[in-house]
């Protein structure tokens, strides 16, 4: 017999005040910027957003619509379909659908996904990927965005003057590398209409990334935060064509900090649904994560004692969401 945990209900899930922008704080945000990386300068240009915001948006990438709108399409027949069938996937552990709960650790947000491995070859029949169809949709999709992750990380080594140009990519391109796909179906929650404007309701909490980058696009409905390196909050204006870059926590290590891995959450619209998709770009589990060489200036010393991304998986998976994962491997 199969027992089914009951998702948690909205109460325990937690409130958030909206963001408060400070007096001038919108103002003196210029907004996030956008690269496109065909540009001579782009190099520069997203070394420049990383250093400021750790968060940009690629622009004309050259992904066709048709490989985002099919995915688009089948993640929407997934989340439409009955709850039993959706649950037949899950629960995620970490891998697979889960539902409202995130990671192991009593994280809660107003959503559904699905969490898959992703890897160098096609998502297996055997996934946790119900539809072939939907899984063919994520197979295109992934190679396409796999591909934005690979010409931004060559961008960074590039813009950083850190040779070879693939210095950096060819820790995603390693055949050994750890990638992760998700989906993320945040529906409408009306009952926020009932709170005061100034509180929203947590769609997925505030975090950093663990990995190198993280690639997300989603459907142009309003919702993702982040965090300024000042600490304030502020909203990302969505824009469904193109793909916002997220500077991971690995590639703050490997820059000795010098690029900063951004906090960013997800908060829940009450009228309109939420779908986004992100790939999550990280190295072979026994790749060593230290400061690049190039990277350290004379007589400057790495801030981070050593770890390979295998154990900083293991670690990141046994933290909390909101917490500082950097934090116990800072000298
Ligand atoms: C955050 C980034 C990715 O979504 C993710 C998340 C993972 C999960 O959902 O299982 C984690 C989270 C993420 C970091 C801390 C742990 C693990 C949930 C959580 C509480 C897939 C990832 O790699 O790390």
């Amino acid at each position: 017999m199969v027992v089914l945990a009951k998702p948690p209900a909205l109460e325990q899930i937690s409130l958030l005040r909206s963001p408060e922008l400070g007096p001038g704080g919108a103002s003196s945000f210029p907004g996030v910027p956008a690269v496109d990386l065909s540009n001579p300068g782009a190099a520069l240009a997203v070394v420049d957003a990383c250093e400021r915001f750790g968060f940009f948006k690629v622009v004309n990438h050259g992904v066709p619509m048709g490989v985002v709108d099919r995915l688009d399409a089948e993640a929407a027949r997934f989340f439409a379909s009955p709850q039993a069938e959706k649950d037949a996937s899950g629960p995620a552990n970490p891998l697979g659908y889960g539902n409202k709960r995130i990671g192991s650790n009593g994280d809660m947000g107003w959503l559904e996904y699905l969490l898959l491995a992703v890897d160098q070859a096609p998502v297996p029949k055997a996934s946790h990927v119900p539809s072939s169809s939907l899984r063919d949709a994520v197979n295109q999709y992934v190679g396409a965005v796999r591909g934005v992750a690979t010409s931004v990380l060559e961008a960074v080594a590039e813009g950083l003057g850190v040779a070879p140009r693939d210095a950096l990519s060819r820790m995603v391109t390693d055949a050994a590398s750890d990638q992760v796909f998700r989906v993320n179906h945040y529906p409408a929650c009306p009952l926020l209409q009932r709170l005061p404007d100034s509180y929203s309701v947590t769609g997925f909490g505030e975090h950093t990334d663990p990995q190198l980058v993280s690639v997300l696009r989603s459907n142009g409905t309003a919702g993702l935060q982040l965090a300024l390196h000042d600490g304030r909050w502020v909203p990302v204006p969505p824009d469904r064509d193109a793909f916002f870059v997220i500077v991971g926590d690995s590639l703050q290590v490997l820059t000795n900090g010098r690029l900063k891995s951004v906090r960013h959450r997800v908060v829940a619209n009450s009228l309109k649904p939420r779908v986004s998709m992100i790939y999550f770009a990280g190295p072979a589990p026994a790749q060593r994560i230290a400061p690049l060489p190039e990277l350290l200036g004379h007589g400057e010393q790495s801030l981070y004692r050593e770890f390979t991304w295998g154990e900083y998986k293991k670690a990141a998976y046994r933290s909390r969401l909101g917490d500082n994962r950097l934090d116990p491997f800072r000298i």
